[in-house]
């Protein structure tokens, strides 16, 4: 391993811009993207293994089966976690290690083996100092549940709620935050819309039962962690959007309502204050009923919130189409001849934006991160917001046992100063997670895209601390961003 063994220095802790006292400092991953170990101890196949398994869909036919080798590894990466002065980390759960043999009509029984696994891991990061916060759901759903139907099927919500439970009884004595679910919004239309996620599926109406059906395991989800562990927060976690149009016709702005619709508030809405909006309603009519909303369920998906997860990376500006002519298709979610935007496809664009990108071809404002929390405080105030993700991919070379990755360091600096800014301006913002802490698989891009602060070499699985590791070991250990250099 290529580290630095010594601990880095507060940067600029006394000359910066401070954080509010005890602001958390994590970073995130998710099991299927470094754990491996793919039929070790009783897991099961999720639809990540099928879909990446699945020739030409997932770039380099890259798979997860080793990925970073975390599920043996952890104690190293939990180590470099600790040298870094990290306070939390995220990780998701695999369902098909803890209930590997699930179904449509029953959870099955409790793998102990999968479980202990997460218990073992969340020992090691107290022990170190590190605040485990979980995600229950992080895209791996069991294949035997895809092959029921998915999350177009309710009993895929039902199971959902019920392996919460069992995972929320076995963690919940340590662990203080469960995140139930992780984007929906790519589980739902890039699962089942635009099929450049598992499963892959290019059914719009099938997208939108599931939607209801992971708003729908969130409440269920969020009730039976309380049940199991009564003094853990509940977190969900969602990509919002910072939607703006550069347009100034009444259908640019049409254009913006939509997304917004589609991407927040079908989310939101019905998390915070139990409804559909009613023009997301109206604009995928044509395309689905909503039959699949059973009378009830929105008491059920209303449920108390302790903590609402953002994650957020690029802005997304959009304008009006009028339905004929090639179009602009920069909405950086993979490329399909399927749109994700259900309901609405015919009618929206969105235009290459000048200007920097990182190696996902996503723009770079961070605006949309100062904008977005303070969008979500203004409209629910009194709910703390957190961070979950935020990072960039770039093109990282390791020289001489080191990583030079300015521009993430710049992105990584911006988009903090940028969630100071909602800070000062009255955002409840307690925590900031980096998108990720290891390079991993990154869905239908593989390994060709790094996200991590710390490099993986995926032949010999050898770390190699970044430069913006250290940097954010710095803002970690001052808590505060460090004053701009002449
Ligand atoms: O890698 C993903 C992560 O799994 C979910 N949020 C976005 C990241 C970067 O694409």
């Amino acid at each position: 391993m290529t580290t630095t063994e010594e601990r880095p220095t507060a940067a600029g802790a006394s000359t910066g811009r401070a954080f509010p006292p005890g602001f958390v400092w994590g970073t995130a991953t998710a099991a299927y993207q470094v754990e491996g170990a793919a039929a070790e101890d009783g897991r099961t196949p999720s639809i990540w293994d099928t879909y990446s398994h699945t020739p030409g869909k997932v770039s380099g036919g890259d798979t997860g089966d080793v990925a970073d080798d975390h599920y043996h590894r952890f104690r190293e990466d939990i180590a470099i976690m600790k040298r870094l002065g990290l306070a939390s980390y995220r990780f998701s759960v695999a369902w098909p290690r803890i209930t590997p043999q699930v179904s449509a009509d029953s959870l099955g029984p409790v793998n102990e083996a999968g479980l202990r696994f997460y218990s073992v891991l969340v020992d090691e990061l107290l022990a170190a100092g590190i605040e485990p916060a979980v995600t229950l759901y992080h895209w791996d759903l069991p294949q035997a549940l895809e092959d029921a139907g998915g999350w177009t099927s309710r009993a895929t919500a039902e199971r959902f709620a019920e392996y919460a439970e069992v995972v929320a009884g076995a963690l919940g004595d340590r662990v203080r935050t469960f995140i139930t679910l992780n984007e929906p919004w790519c589980s739902a239309y890039l699962g089942y819309a635009s099929g450049v996620h598992a499963p892959g599926r290019t059914e719009p109406a099938a997208a939108l039962a599931a939607v209801h059906h992971l708003n729908l395991a969130h409440g269920l989800g969020a009730a039976a962690v309380r049940r199991a562990a009564p003094t853990a927060r509940v977190a969900l976690t969602l990509n919002l959007a910072w939607v703006r149009t550069e347009g100034t016709a009444d259908a640019d702005h049409d254009a913006v309502r939509r997304v917004d619709g589609l991407q927040n508030r079908v989310f939101l809405d019905p998390v915070l204050r139990g409804s559909y909006p009613a023009d997301v309603l109206a604009d995928t009519a044509a395309v689905s009923d909503w039959s699949f909303v059973h009378e009830g369920d929105l008491q059920l998906i209303h449920q108390p919130l302790d903590v609402l997860g953002v994650n957020y990376y690029s802005p997304t500006v959009v304008r009006a189409w009028d339905g004929s002519g090639p179009r602009a298709e920069a909405d950086g979610h993979g490329a399909s001849t399927h749109s994700p935007w259900v309901g609405s496809h015919h009618l929206i664009e969105f235009p290459e934006l000048p200007g920097h990108r990182t190696a996902m071809g996503w723009s770079v404002d961070a605006r949309g991160m100062t904008e977005l929390l303070l969008r979500v405080h203004r409209e629910n105030p009194g709910l703390e917001l957190v961070v979950t993700e935020n990072g960039a991919a770039y093109e990282d070379v390791v020289v001489a046992g080191q990583v030079h990755d300015l521009e993430r360091t710049g992105y990584l600096r911006d988009h903090l100063a940028a969630v100071l800014d909602a800070v000062e301006a009255g955002a409840p913002v307690t925590g900031y997670y980096l998108w990720s802490f290891l390079d991993n698989f990154e869905w239908g891009y593989g390994f060709s895209k790094r996200f991590g602060i710390v490099h993986v070499d995926y032949a010999t699985q050898q770390r190699t601390v970044k430069d913006s590791a250290l940097w954010y070991a710095g803002v970690v250990a001052g808590n505060a961003l460090p004053a701009p250099t002449a």
